[in-house]
C-alpha cells in the first residue's frame, strides 16, 4: 500500500515530468567573443540543480582539456553554477557541462565561447 501510494503522488505530482534543468543563459554568453580572459564562467540553469552531481568541464578548441576550478553552485542563485578559471589564452574554447535538477533528472550539453580578437 505504502509503495502504491508513492507511486501515484509521482504520478500526480504536476511538473514531474517536465521538471529538467537546461541551461537558460551563460556568462560570457553563448557564442560570444570577449575581449579579456574572464575570471570565472556563470552557467544560469532553468531551475535549481544539485552541485554535487552536476560539472563543468572545458576544453580549446583542439580539444584538449583546460584546468580549471570546481564548479561550485552560485551562493545568490540555486539555478547557476560558477567556474573558476584561469587566464585563457586568445582563441576559441568548448564549454561541457552537465547537471542534475533538484527531481533527479540528467541533463547536459555543451557551447562555446571565444576570448580576445
Ligand atoms: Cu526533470
Amino acid at each position: 500500500m505504502r509503495w502504491l501510494v508513492f507511486g501515484l503522488l509521482i504520478a500526480l505530482t504536476p511538473g514531474a515530468a517536465s521538471g529538467h534543468a537546461f541551461l537558460d543563459h551563460a556568462v560570457p554568453a553563448v557564442g560570444a567573443t570577449v575581449a579579456a580572459s574572464p575570471p570565472t564562467l556563470q552557467l544560469v540553469f532553468s531551475e535549481p540543480i544539485e552541485p554535487r552531481f552536476s560539472g563543468v568541464e572545458l576544453a580549446s578548441a583542439a580539444g584538449g582539456p583546460v584546468a580549471t576550478g570546481t564548479a561550485a553552485l552560485d551562493p545568490r542563485n540555486p539555478a547557476a553554477l560558477v567556474l573558476p578559471l584561469p587566464t585563457l589564452m586568445p582563441g576559441r574554447y568548448r564549454v561541457n557541462w552537465h547537471v542534475v535538477s533538484a527531481d533527479t533528472h540528467r541533463t547536459e550539453g555543451s557551447y562555446e565561447f571565444s576570448v580576445g580578437r
